[in-house]
């Protein structure tokens, strides 16, 4: 069951934008469905905890600042391999360098405002799900 959800949230340059409604409508014609959602704004210590694993890369105050500037949405996303099927979705992390049609070439700004998170493994998905949601809060 593990390997059938992903985790995803639309990061405050998407929000901010307007585009929450047409990346949410992209995802689910892509086939995922919606096991929780939540529309939130991380302060800059949630930002950094969830961050964590990229403390030592260069751009890591540069990431917790842009995502706690804005409201974020927050989603467990299920679907048949969906870690590795909404990273596809999504596309590659420098949206110009993003496939055509992918989440991040339509909607993203650059590297670091690239539109959305997706989760890069089974066990991050599941971690990153837990930080936001109760199990009171799945369906
Ligand atoms: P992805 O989100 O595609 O898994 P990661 O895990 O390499 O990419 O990076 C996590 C997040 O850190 C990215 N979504 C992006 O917002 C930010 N990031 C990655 N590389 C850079 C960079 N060179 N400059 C600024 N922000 C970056």
């Amino acid at each position: 069951m593990m390997s059938n959800r992903t985790f995803t949230m639309i990061k405050p340059d998407a929000t901010t934008k307007g585009y929450t409604g047409a990346i949410l409508d992209q995802i689910i014609k892509a086939g995922f469905s919606v096991k929780a959602m939540k529309w939130t704004k991380l302060t800059v210590e949630q930002a950094g905890q969830f961050y964590e694993i990229h403390k030592e890369r260069p751009f890591y105050g540069e990431l917790v600042a842009f995502m706690s500037s804005g409201p974020i949405v927050a989603a467990i996303l299920e679907k048949e391999n969906a870690v590795a099927d909404f990273r596809k979705l999504i596309g590659a992390t420098n949206p110009a360098q993003a496939e055509e049609g992918t989440i991040r070439k339509n909607f993203a700004a650059s590297m670091g405002e690239n539109a959305v998170h997706g989760s890069d493994s089974d066990e991050n998905a599941q971690i990153e799900g837990n930080f936001f949601f109760a199990a009171t809060e799945r369906f």
